[in-house]
């Protein structure tokens, strides 16, 4: 027997379930079930349910004659089994008479005591077959045709799909739970990025307003920078030109000076020397001895000896000393006045200025500033800046508004980014969010494959060698699957379906890119169930997650629709 029709008698047996108890009173015919006896009730008459206006003898009721249009005379019998069944319905139906009819009961009503009720098709009554599986009690074969005996097997049965039942309560509820705490946790994570998301739009309005002074101070420094004559190293007005030369020519005449005075000194040491030679040669000679060359180089050398000479003047050579110490306290420090300077010739010129009063002279400043700025702006001064290197003032401001503009640009990508993520789908409830990165395998044939939620899918081969890519995660869907259960539960059965569609994998040797698409159904634990190569690189898994679940209602109870028997 087919697993959608288990599906569909599970869902009758729980139907009839609710019912059972409550209306075993009243004898009812053979085969007619509690919540339609009030149809039966009459012990002269029966009106076919559908059809009121069709009296009947009670007589004819199980004659095995079908005599209403809806069967509703014939509930023990399979008479009216060529009626097309009341649910699901048919697309062509049979035509009775007049009539364009289906049955109106769901089937042969089995008691089953000790397990659950439930109806079976009319064909299967008397066609000589034991149908335990619906009828546990054997009622539908009460005319033992061909001899055959159906023995009531209900408790057994009853028994062991109890103990089944429980077991599947078991795994529903550790599924629910494991449900419940992955959608606590997808929860968290979500709240986190809309947390950071308010974060970001604050911090963005604070940057958009800090760009904006950047940028009204960079315009205002490189404003000031055309109104200030130049004084650095590049080219500018005379009085630039002149610092240049006499900063070139002090350094040129201090190495001078310098080297000079080390000259000097080499040559003060040597005349010591001599001296010194001297002063022996005189003392070691022998007046004596009549030579009159020696005699004349020691007259000589005495009135040399003789002459008075200054001695060296110290207080000169600490004055050298200072002039040739480059951070000497005298030296001049042309850095700072080439830095700091902020007066232009401008107020050199207008000496006047200094004459006025100390706010009328900085107001007068400014104007001729403002003047000077707005006479470069309209090409009637020619701008002393545009050949020269742009100066440090300018380059600091441009490099903060830089910084601040880059800050600002990487808040907006990361708010975009989080954006886009907090309204993308996430399956149920968002569970998938918890699930990122979390990755299952399982073997198949020559190859281990995985797939990680959200992240790729992955073919591994046994034998050892490089992986190949099946895909990167693009998105989640919902598709409509109609499949057969299979007894342990692991398959999609029908119904609607979450997907994970993975692309863009390894490029496959004349195919297309490896894609594959992960479809989901509920589970106890998350498992790979079957792995299909649809066609060439296009590959589907089947998987079971609790993350599939759904939640009942209210109450949090999970529930596999069509999937129920987990
Ligand atoms: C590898 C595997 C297979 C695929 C072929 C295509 O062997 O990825 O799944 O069909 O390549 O060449």
């Amino acid at each position: 027997m087919g697993s959608t029709h288990l599906s569909s008698i599970t869902l009758l047996l729980s139907l009839l379930a609710a019912s059972a108890n409550a209306a075993s009173e009243a004898p009812r015919p053979r085969g007619v079930g509690p919540e339609f006896a009030k149809f039966y009730k009459d012990t002269e008459a029966f009106a076919c349910i559908s059809n009121p206006s069709i009296k009947l003898e009670i007589a004819r009721l199980n004659d095995d004659y079908c005599d209403c249009p809806d069967g509703s005379d014939e509930p023990g019998t399979s008479a009216c089994s060529y009626i097309s069944p009341l649910s699901p319905p048919q697309p062509s139906r049979v035509k009775v008479g007049q009539f364009n009819e289906t049955l109106a009961l769901p089937g042969f009503y089995c008691k089953n005591k000790g397990h659950i009720p439930s109806y079976i098709p009319f064909t299967n009554i008397n066609d000589g077959v034991c149908d335990y599986e619906l009828c546990c009690d054997g009622s539908d074969e009460w005319e033992s045709v061909g001899g055959v005996k159906c023995e009531d097997r209900c408790g057994k049965i009853g028994k062991e799909w109890r103990k089944q039942d429980e077991a599947r309560q078991k795994s529903l509820t550790a599924a629910n739970k494991r449900r419940k705490e992955l959608a606590t946790e997808a929860a968290r994570l979500k709240k986190e990025v809309e947390d950071r998301i308010t974060t970001l739009r604050t911090q963005i309005q604070g940057q958009e307003i800090k760009v904006q002074e950047l940028e009204q101070s960079l315009q205002e420094v490189e404003r000031q920078e055309k109104g200030r004559v130049v004084k650095g190293a590049g080219t500018g007005g005379k009085l630039t030109i002149l610092t240049s030369l006499a900063k070139e020519r002090i350094q040129e005449l201090t190495d001078n000076l310098g080297r000079v005075r080390g000259e000097r000194d080499t040559a003060r040491a040597r005349i010591e020397e001599l001296e010194e030679i001297m002063r022996r040669f005189k003392e070691e000679h022998n007046p004596n001895f009549n030579d009159e060359g020696v005699k004349r180089a020691v007259k000589a050398w005495e009135d040399y000896a003789a002459q008075e000479r200054p001695g060296p003047d110290t207080a000169r050579d600490r004055d050298l000393d200072e002039i040739l110490t480059p951070d000497s306290e005298s030296a001049i420090k042309w850095e700072e006045y080439e830095e700091n300077a902020t007066e232009s010739d401008v107020e050199l010129l207008y000496k006047f200025e200094e004459y006025l009063p100390e706010p009328v002279r900085a107001w007068v400043d400014q104007k001729l500033r403002d003047f000077r700025v707005l006479l470069i702006e309209n090409g009637i001064l020619a701008d002393p800046h545009t050949d020269a290197p742009e100066s440090k003032a300018v380059t600091d401001a441009r490099s903060q508004l830089d910084s601040a503009k880059r800050d600002l640009d990487n808040d907006k990508k990361e708010l975009t980014s989080h954006e886009e993520d907090v309204d993308k789908d996430y399956g149920p409830e968002g569970v998938f969010r918890a699930l990122k990165g979390h990755c299952v395998e399982k073997d198949s044939g020559e190859y281990t494959y995985e797939f990680c939620y959200l992240e790729k899918t992955t073919q591994k081969p046994k034998k050892g060698g490089g992986h190949t890519g099946m895909g990167n995660f693009a998105r989640i869907e919902k598709v409509t699957v109609d499949e057969d259960l299979p007894a342990d539960g692991k398959g999609l059965g029908a119904g609607e379906r979450w997907v994970i569609k993975y692309e863009n994998g390894q490029h496959c040797w004349n195919g297309p890119n490896r894609s594959t698409q992960v479809i989901l159904a509920c589970a106890e634990k998350d498992e790979i169930w079957k792995i299909v190569e649809e066609e060439k690189c296009v590959y589907r898994m089947e998987v079971g997650s609790p993350a599939v679940c759904e939640v009942r209602g209210g109450k949090g109870e999970a529930e596999a629709p069509g999937h129920n028997e987990l």
